[in-house]
């Protein structure tokens, strides 16, 4: 049985949609100081892996400000629990207003699979475009990508990520969680989205499809 490693109730919401058995489980693995989601996610599944003896994964995920140089970024979850999630917005309009530009960002998501086993080679990155038929600039498709993990007399780890880039807006919706009121793809913001709309162009929707063509051949 696949073990979803969170305490995010949304995460699992949204992964359901493309793994049929999945359970998850709340354990608290050593969250490494890093600028980006994958040696966090790989880290994190070694150590759930070591610790529940069964497939795991960890989802680390992250909102990338373009007018702060990607910050929350790793940081987003402590940045939520402190500055929250509408000041956070505030802020980056703030400065998209001083420097004359639009406040842009992308959601990030780095899903980590460790089953204790080896991986042959993998696919390159995929570009899943817009899966709602808008004609989206390049920029604004979702794509996603696969890498390995692989640091010597260590576990193997598969990553998979994926990622969606939109504007911050004043938060609208009641759906979905986290920064997805202020997050807007395409005119619509992630809250506004049901949980399959989301998946459909959001970075975990991308990282999970991608996991789970993996995990189907496996
Ligand atoms: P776990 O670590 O237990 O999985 P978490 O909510 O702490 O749960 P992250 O560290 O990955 O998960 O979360 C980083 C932050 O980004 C946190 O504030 C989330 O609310 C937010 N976040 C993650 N995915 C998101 C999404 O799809 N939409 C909006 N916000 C998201
Ligand atoms: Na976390």
């Amino acid at each position: 049985m696949l073990h979803y490693v969170t305490t995010n109730e949304g995460k699992v919401r949204e992964a359901e949609e493309y793994l049929d058995e999945v359970r998850a489980v709340d354990f608290d693995y050593t969250e490494v100081q890093a600028d980006d989601l994958g040696p966090i996610a790989a880290r994190g599944a070694r150590e759930a892996y070591a610790h529940v003896g069964d497939p795991v994964l960890v989802d680390d995920a992250g909102l990338f400000v373009d007018g702060f140089d990607g910050f929350p970024g790793p940081y987003s979850a402590y940045v939520e629990e402190t500055l929250g999630v509408e000041r956070v917005g505030d802020l980056a309009r703030d400065r998209a207003e001083e420097t004359g530009e639009t406040p842009r960002a992308q959601f990030k998501c780095t899903i980590a699979y460790c089953d204790g086993e080896d991986f042959a080679a993998t696919p390159d990155a995929v570009d899943y475009g817009d899966r709602r038929g808008h004609d989206l600039s390049a920029d604004d498709r979702a794509t996603a990508s696969t890498t390995d993990s692989v640091v010597a007399g260590d576990v193997p780890v598969k990553l998979f990520e994926g990622r969606v880039r939109g504007r911050i807006v004043e938060p609208r919706g009641e759906g979905g969680f986290g920064y997805d009121p202020i997050f807007e793809h395409d005119g619509t913001t992630l809250a506004e989205m049901s949980a399959a709309e989301k998946n459909a162009i959001s970075h975990r929707g991308r990282a999970l499809a991608t996991f789970a063509e993996f995990y189907a051949e496996r």
